[in-house]
């Protein structure tokens, strides 16, 4: 702590983003105390030092048992001062830091920082005043959709909110000590957030939050916590709503999504902690191209344009690329509708993509990622247009879902400048990108793609190259179980159903319909028999053959009227499957919905750990963020491998020997990587 200008000022600084540890805890209590004793202190200053504010509670010993001071005592010795204490804010207060925040008397922030209470992404909700204070000062509504959405605000909102005082573009620490300085030596009482009283809202309003909030995130139990939490703010004296808030937290704090909901956290940072790259060099990306105006294209080109890039778009039909742009113009409308981008927003980020058909115009590009039709002829062709116009060191990247990108790499002259790129669709809101690595390519492209997706707000995955890399490999076991589970008796809408009560985002045979029947159909034209149980996609066949594609054709699996919604059972695919169980001599009989999700996530599980035997994935880990942030898993499950693992992996592993039995070894061989996890009791 040091005296400045007669102002206390505490700075905190525990890289790499001031995480509340013990020792962070413990040095803000001594601080303030010490602060109120030394007569040359009138008034007392918290800032971080670093890149931003306290970014919340340290989540690395949420695993153990809590030490203190606990955070709740240390903001209120805060609020408790004498002395009139002030929050100096920069980048990020979220979670505990924000709540010391709240627990100040005044509070000041540079321009462009965030504030929020993101707890419930991790299965908690805010444990040190946080549901009880930001009602006190923001009102009650506002809170409830902070709390329960987690979502920050920035600096504009919070100004107008009242949950800072004043912005500041200067310098923050000589804005806060002259800000320290023109505010009472004494502290007005109703700067003690506490002693403020909070709107009465009625009953009936908790109540329609519970039921909104019960489907937009359908089983996590922690949001219904935050919206009690919020409601006993509005009923209950201050501290005994904080009991009960800590009450809840710690119950929380020990709950399985609590540790769900953590393990992928930290399991998407250590993703793009990759191995092996620690000589590499990242290279500079300023420029980059789009090869294809499709809907990939568009997206691909959408993500980069969001994230500030100029981006070229090119394609050689002017139809497609007139029609690719009036995609973007559009999708970018309907975020202005809604409010999630600003009119001048929009026409920036669509003055960002140029257009162009001609490849001379790729000369300076530092990086090109195609996103042409699935066919490697056809994007070997590319790769050849590219090798013949980029620079030595341009990065040729492809969007290929399931494609060999060693076959790929091999057509150029510089392999080792050639990596996968997979976006998920809608590619300009989908977070996952599996970043393929090819037997040639070179570290410093490897790092160069995996920083530039962090720059873009995207979740980077490496995979090896194999038919469908993790995800589509995976993904593809589970949807051979829903295929089985038809022919065995079940229907498309009680395996979706079966599937979405479970967390799932949508059910397989929705998910087909809405992305088209047909790309599954014309992948597996280039599978051979050995690679796939033709057996499980056969009513998918036919349905493409018989002109029923999915959404796009008003029929698939389920018949849309109009064109669009929720899909209707239709009789004749029903009628369908039975024909097609027959041809096969499959008896039909009832399933249940417990053996629909235990069949169709044990073919996830069981072929991840074929992925990780084989190097394709470097961890489980990295297998269920690709599944969290790229297939609809539900994140506070943690992802399928960990999923398995919270179930124990031995009875999975048996669970597993009895399908090989009664369905036979070919899909149900258990990997050795699975046998020596189930004697760990872990995946690592
Ligand atoms: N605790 C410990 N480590 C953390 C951490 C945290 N809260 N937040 C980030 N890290 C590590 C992270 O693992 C990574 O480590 C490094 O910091 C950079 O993170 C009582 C109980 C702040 C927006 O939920 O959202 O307060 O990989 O790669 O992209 O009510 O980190 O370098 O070794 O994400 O710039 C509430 C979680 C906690 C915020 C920065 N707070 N963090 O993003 O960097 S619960 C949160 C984030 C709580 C109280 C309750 C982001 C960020 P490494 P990064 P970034």
């Amino acid at each position: 702590m040091q005296i400045s200008d007669g102002v206390a000022v505490i700075t905190v600084d525990h890289p790499p983003v001031n995480a509340i540890s013990q020792a962070v805890r413990q040095g803000i209590m001594d601080a303030v105390s010490a602060a109120n004793a030394d007569e040359r202190a009138r008034r007392i200053l918290i800032c971080c030092a670093g890149r931003t504010f306290m970014a919340g509670a340290d989540v690395s010993e949420f695993g153990r048992p809590s030490l203190e001071p606990d955070l709740p005592d240390v903001v209120a010795v805060i609020e408790a001062s004498d002395k009139p204490v002030v929050a100096a804010i920069h980048g990020q207060a979220l979670g505990g830091g924000l709540e010391i925040a709240l627990g100040c008397h005044y509070r000041i922030a540079v321009n462009g920082s965030r504030l929020g209470l993101p707890e419930v992404k991790l299965g908690l909700v805010p444990g040190a005043g946080g549901t009880q204070r930001l009602p006190r000062l923001v009102g009650a509504e506002k809170a409830l959709d902070m709390i329960t959405s987690g979502a920050p605000v920035d600096t504009d909102d919070a100004l107008k909110l009242g949950l800072i005082d004043q912005v500041t573009d200067g310098d923050l620490l000589d804005t806060a000590i002259n800000y320290a300085n023109c505010i009472p030596s004494v502290v007005p009482e109703d700067r003690r957030v506490s002693r403020r009283l909070t709107d009465n809202l009625p009953p009936a309003l908790f109540d329609s939050w519970r039921k909104s909030k019960a489907k937009g995130q359908r089983g996590v139990q922690s949001v219904q916590a935050c919206i009690d939490a919020v409601e006993a703010a509005c009923t209950m004296p201050f501290e005994a709503g904080r009991r009960l808030e800590r009450e809840m937290f710690l119950a929380l704090r020990q709950s399985k999504q609590a540790r769900a909901l953590q393990h992928i956290f930290f399991a998407e940072r250590q993703a793009s902690r990759v191995i092996g790259l620690e000589e590499a060099e990242a290279r500079p990306v300023k420029s980059v191209a789009v090869i294809g105006a499709g809907t990939m294209g568009t997206g691909i080109a959408m993500a980069f344009a969001h994230s500030g890039f100029e981006v070229t778009l090119l394609e050689l039909s002017a139809e497609a690329l007139a029609s690719g742009i009036d995609r973007i113009r559009s999708l970018n409308a309907k975020s202005v509708q809604r409010g999630r981008m600003s009119e001048y927003q929009s026409e920036a980020m669509q003055g960002r993509i140029c257009t162009t058909n001609d490849y001379n115009a790729l000369g300076n590009m530092d990086m090109v990622v195609e996103a042409v039709f699935e066919d490697i002829e056809v994007k070997a062709k590319v790769f050849q247009q590219l090798q013949a116009v980029c620079k030595q060191d341009t990065i040729i990247a492809s969007n290929t879902s399931y494609l060999d990108m060693n076959r790929l790499a091999e057509t150029v002259a510089r392999p080792e400048n050639v990596i996968g790129m997979h976006f998920f669709s809608p590619a300009n809101v989908m977070k996952l990108v599996e970043v393929v690595k090819t037997d040639y390519v070179s570290p410093d492209v490897i790092l160069t793609v995996m920083k530039l997706l962090k720059t873009l707000g995207k979740t980077g995955v490496v995979s090896g190259v194999c038919h469908g890399f993790i995800g589509n490999r995976m993904y593809q076991c589970y949807q051979r179980e829903a295929g089985l589970l038809l022919l065995e008796g079940a229907s498309p809408a009680q395996v979706d159903q079966a599937l979405y009560q479970f967390g799932m985002a949508m059910g397989p045979f929705a998910v087909a319909d809405m992305s088209g029947i047909d790309i599954g159909y014309l992948m597996r034209r280039t599978l051979t028999a050995a690679q796939y149980d033709e057996r499980a996609f056969r009513v998918h066949d036919r349905l493409v053959e018989s002109g029923r594609k999915g959404q796009k054709t008003g029929a698939g699996f389920y018949r849309y009227e109009d064109g669009a919604g929720a899909g209707q059972d239709d009789t004749q695919v029903l009628e369908l499957i039975e024909q097609v169980a027959q041809e096969l001599g499959i008896e039909r009989r009832s399933i249940s919905n417990d053996e629909i999700v235990e069949r169709c996530m044990l073919g996830l599980v069981n072929e991840g750990a074929h992925i990780l035997e084989e190097g394709i994935a470097t961890s489980a880990a990295d297998i269920d963020v690709v599944f969290v942030n790229g297939y609809g898993f539900p994140r506070h499950l943690g992802g399928p491998m960990y999923y398995a693992e919270s179930k124990g992996l031995d009875l999975v592993a048996e669970k597993i020997h009895c399908l090989a039995g009664s369905q036979g070894s070919r899909w149900w061989t258990l990997a050795q990587a699975f046998e020596q996890a189930a004697k760990r009791g872990a995946w690592a």
